[in-house]
């Protein structure tokens, strides 16, 4: 087989059929950016390569997906986080309109290259642990400007970086001071010209709302996801966070790609995702970082079969956090998943969240060649370790 590159004399983690997909003496060969092969040395067909790299028995899994970050935007929260340290809550400084409208503040000031400049040492921490998928979400600008603004940006770093950039319009991420006290009137707004703007520009490939009682009601959730189905664009949802708005259920019912957080999701709102396929997202770095004390039911998610995914959650305020590392190993230690949870959360069940389960996810021919290859014993040493960063190589479309 004429293959323009082959990985031999590896350890394969493959994430394919339901867990690590261990393959012990295993090979991967790529032709044009696309999978040719994974699977087990002895089963490879002859392979003529134009590069052949021995790997000397290092592991290799998919390339790692961060499927919700809010990576571009302006200023930072580093006194809030002062003023939380002193005993603020997070929902006090919100509603003092700090918070989210602080950034707003910021990120409206900012021009294209200011945005770009600002993302990019984000950007190049997740990639240094071999992210080679990122999902960017807008939010912190809340004209359609500034959204406009936001979400050209985050297209422009696939443009500075080898990764795939998936965009998330969240022009429903909170209410900006010109619509204080009418979220109807801005939910109006977000539905009826930004999201066909967007949607016209081929800004986004989903679209994002934060349902909860210092964001938007389950309703006006709902409108946004009708608008969202109007204009052909997937919805996910930043769902029971910090209470219990529905929110879940309701993305479940528009066959929402993915809800995110989930601390406060109940029985119906996890048999609902079970049921239309909704990925459940969590955040552990926001849970951490915010000192939450309500666990997601992970238990309740597992035995529901519902895909769980594991994002950073980069943002200001709650989850200034760029390692997808890290963010695993707090998934296993404060959530309590399992390793093999863990780092399919970070691949397969992360290209689910974001619709790109066909593509990307695994080491499965026809998958593009995105690969993270590591110096560890075993894969459970990425989840184990804290703070320590054990990739030997990262490979994007093949390169
Ligand atoms: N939930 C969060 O934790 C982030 N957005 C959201 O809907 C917080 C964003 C911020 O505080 O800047
Ligand atoms: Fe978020």
């Amino acid at each position: 087989m004429k293959v323009d590159t082959v990985w031999r004399n590896a350890r394969l983690a493959t994430m394919a059929n339901g867990d690590l997909g261990i393959v012990e003496q295993g090979a991967v060969a790529c032709v044009g950016g696309i999978i040719a092969y994974a699977g087990p040395a002895d089963d490879a067909p002859a392979f003529d390569a134009a590069r052949s790299i021995d790997c000397e028995q290092r592991w290799i899994t998919p390339g790692l997906i961060d499927c919700h970050t809010h990576l571009v935007f302006a200023g930072d929260r580093a006194r809030e986080f002062e003023l939380r340290l002193a005993g603020a809550s997070y929902e006090e400084i919100a509603r003092a309109g700090g918070g989210i409208l602080s950034t707003m503040k910021a990120t409206r000031a900012a021009s294209h290259d200011e945005l770009i400049a600002g993302a990019l040492p984000r950007l190049d921490a997740l990639i240094a642990e071999g992210v080679t998928t990122v999902e960017v979400k807008s939010g912190y600008g809340l004209t359609i400007q500034s959204e406009r603004a936001m979400l050209r940006a985050a297209r422009q770093l696939a443009g500075e970086r080898q990764v795939e950039v998936v965009t998330t319009f969240l022009g429903a991420h909170a209410l900006p001071p010109e619509f204080a006290g009418d979220p109807d009137g801005y939910i109006t707004l977000v539905c009826d010209v930004m999201l066909p703007m967007v949607a016209e520009e081929g800004l986004a490939d989903a679209v994002d709302v934060f349902c909860e009682g210092i964001g938007f009601s389950a309703d006006q959730t709902s409108r946004v996801f009708a608008a969202a189905a109007a204009c052909g664009l997937p919805m996910k949802v930043h769902a029971e966070q910090l209470s219990n708005q529905q929110g879940a259920a309701l993305a479940a019912r528009h066959h929402a790609l993915s809800a995110d957080h989930l601390e406060h999701v109940d029985a119906a709102g996890i048999a609902a995702m079970a049921a239309s396929g909704t990925v459940a997202t969590l955040l552990p770095g926001a849970f951490y970082f915010t000192r939450e004390t309500m666990l997601p039911p992970v238990a309740a998610l597992r035995d529901a079969r519902v895909p769980i995914a594991i994002a950073t959650d980069c943002n200001p305020g709650t989850s200034p956090l760029t390692s997808p590392l890290l963010a695993m190993n707090m998934a296993a230690t404060l959530f309590r998943l399992t390793v093999d949870e863990c780092l399919r959360g970070m691949t397969v069940n992360a290209a689910r969240a974001l619709g790109r389960q066909a593509e990307i996810g695994t080491l499965e021919a026809g998958k593009r060649c995105d690969l993270a290859i590591w110096n560890v014993g075993h894969p459970a040493e990425l989840v184990y370790r804290m703070g320590f960063n054990p990739l030997h190589a990262r490979i994007w479309s093949g390169q």
